[in-house]
């Protein structure tokens, strides 16, 4: 009996001690490459029993540089180096501590594209913002997912609709033809959220594409399918936040690892001037960054240097992993501003040809420009972004459109501050997005004034963004339900198919000719993308600009009169020396220059005139 209980004895403290030993669940970085020159990473274990450990590696390629004693048990940091000669492989590391071991089994992948095969996006791209779970559901099977909290209810707006990445992938046939090159999906991660999951701002695992939207390599599988195309992508990313059901709030691996905890936190703070203003109070600088965008939307310390490592690896982990050619950052101006310009650098150090455009939702350009790489103004952080959301010339264009007694001077007006930018070419220009009114809700339908403003923004400076369904003159409302519906037809059972001529109506297909015919026009003209802008102050609401590159030259002609005009070309003459023709890219009519040098333009309308030059 007795040896009976001492074995009982020895099994449950050989039971004790096995429950002690270290336990790895997970690891990020799931997997690294092998000739990445970000070649020292921090993964992040989770498991248990982490707390003193101590970590070594069989291999002289794959160095353990230091392990960190990690607060919480469930959590453990560790720095490896890769070297130049790793070869791609399993890589196991030894994870020891006093109660037993366990073997970490890390991967380093072959590189499947090089530093500059990631395109980066410029001034000759266009660009199309798609929520996916409101454009097409391409895969009804992942409609409603086991474990996941928010389920299909596509009859609310806040509810999810079931779009998703096939959805876009059957549909980059139709976005090729529409002319546009490049692709925004608002994000993609997975945000089991328990309400309004759809918008995708609300990360629950920054290393997993939603169930609902589909898998990882599905998403990899959309940008190769869309870069065969022709047509780059631009990932959506979100540093400043992550959403309130992580698994990280409920167990944090440090205790700063945010900006307050989730019963208490700083109160939404939506102010940003306040940020660069000489005269503003410290405390209201630090809500900006500090303050949770929402009390669903944890807010993340970047400062912390655990949390800074995750970021900045699991973006270049992204990129790396899906082949992406550029990303738009949220709420840039919340994020902490060390961190931020890291980053950045960071990512075009990686990948030189790469662009990262930042969400600065300020309506003012003078509070935009000390943003961008290279401003002239003086800030204690140097900027590191290379492109804005042009809010500014957003701003702009609404005030004359959207207004009916507005004036096309806000766009010149606008415009000409641009000394301000050191790249105003590289900012993002928009009559609406996922976020703002749709350009057909604000101009009431007006059907001549969204064309007017739409030819405006393609033809203009800067890397045109244009809204799904924009094409069709979809009108929205005033709310995000309305503002982010579905695209017709790309729903089971939709009563008609917008994708195609046939389901479209005929002012939808009348706008989707008119919309393609621009993107085709800006595409077959370089000047229209990347020529000097040169424009002249209007006068009786008309608005005359040049886009000069070389001998490529154009000039566009904005009459923003109800009534039509005749207008005289005579104050740009200098511009038109040695022109003897223009032509009329809309319409393909030639206009010989003759003395009186007068154009006519219909009430509320624009003409871009290529102009021609006779050979000698
Ligand atoms: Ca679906
Ligand atoms: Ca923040």
């Amino acid at each position: 009996m007795k040896k009976i209980l001492f074995g009982l004895f020895i099994a449950a403290a050989m039971q004790y001690c096995f429950a002690q030993s270290p336990q790895i669940l997970k690891v990020e970085p799931p997997n690294w490459w092998t000739g990445m020159k970000m070649n020292t990473i921090q993964l992040m274990v989770y498991g248990k029993n982490l707390n003193d450990i101590s970590v070594t590696s069989s291999s002289s390629r794959l160095k353990v540089l230091r392990t960190y004693p990690a607060a919480n048990s469930s959590y453990a940091f560790i720095d490896i180096e890769i070297s130049s000669s790793a070869q791609p492989g399993n890589y196991d590391l030894t994870v020891k501590s006093r109660n037993g071991s366990a073997t970490l089994r890390y991967s380093l992948l072959k590189r499947t594209l090089s530093n500059n095969e990631h395109q980066g996006f410029d001034c000759s791209d266009v660009i199309y913002l798609i929520t996916p779970d409101r454009f097409a559901n391409g895969d009804t099977t992942n409609d409603n997912v086991a474990g996941m909290f928010d389920s299909l209810k596509r009859s609310e707006p806040f509810g999810r609709h079931g779009g998703d990445i096939q959805g876009i992938i059957n549909k980059l046939g139709y976005l090729k033809d529409l002319g546009i090159t490049a692709l925004w999906m608002t994000p993609l991660v997975e945000n089991n959220m328990n309400r309004s999951s759809y918008h995708g701002y609300s990360a629950t695992d920054l290393y997993k594409i939603d169930s609902r939207f589909g898998t990882n390599a599905q998403y990899a599988t959309l940008v190769t399918k869309a870069h065969e195309l022709g047509l780059k992508v631009i990932m959506d990313h979100v540093n400043n936040h992550i959403g309130t059901n992580h698994l990280w709030i409920k167990n944090l691996p440090t205790t700063d690892w945010l900006n307050g905890t989730l019963e208490s936190h700083q109160k939404p703070f939506h102010s940003k001037p306040e940020l660069d203003d000489i005269h503003s109070d410290s405390l209201t600088k630090q809500r900006a960054t500090h303050g949770w965008f929402d009390d669903k939307l944890a807010d993340v310390n970047q400062m912390n240097p655990f949390v800074s490592h995750y970021l900045r690896q699991s973006t270049i982990w992204w990129i790396e992993f899906s082949g992406i050619d550029g990303i738009r950052e949220d709420t840039y101006p919340y994020i902490a501003p060390q961190f931020r310009e890291e980053w950045c650098k960071s990512i075009m150090e990686e990948y030189p040809h790469f662009n990262i455009v930042g969400e600065v939702w300020i309506q003012d350009p003078v509070f935009m420009a000390p943003y961008q790489r290279g401003s002239y103004f003086p800030r204690t952080i140097k900027p590191e972004l290379p492109s804005i959301t042009d809010f500014g010339l957003y701003d702009a264009l609404l005030k004359t459109f959207a207004d009916t007694t507005g004036k096309i001077e806000n766009i010149f007006t606008c415009l000409a501050k641009d000394f301000i930018f050191p790249a105003p070419d590289n900012l993002v220009t928009f009559l609406d997005n996922h976020d703002i009114h749709r350009i057909m809700y604000n101009v009431n339908g007006d059907v001549k004034r969204f064309k007017l403003a739409l030819l405006t923004l393609l033809t203009t400076r800067g890397i045109p963004q244009i809204l799904y369904g924009t094409e069709i003159g979809m009108k929205g409302g005033p709310d995000n339900g309305t503002l982010r519906a579905d695209f017709p037809g790309g729903f089971p059972h939709d009563e008609r198919d917008a994708f195609t001529e046939q389901g479209r109506s005929q002012l939808e297909n009348n706008l989707f000719i008119f919309t393609r015919q621009l993107l085709q026009i800006r595409k077959t003209h370089k000047q229209l993308q990347s020529g000097t802008l040169i424009h002249f102050k209007p006068s009786d609401e008309v608005y005359v600009y040049f886009r000069i590159l070389n001998d490529e030259r154009a000039i566009v002609v904005i009459n923003h009169n109800k009534e039509g005009r005749s207008i005289s070309l005579t104050p740009y003459l200098h511009q038109l020396a040695g022109a003897t023709r223009l032509r009329e890219l809309v319409s393909g009519k030639e206009i010989t220059l003759d003395e009186k040098h007068e154009i006519t333009l219909e009430g509320m309308s624009g003409g871009i005139f290529e102009i021609l030059y006779e050979k000698k």
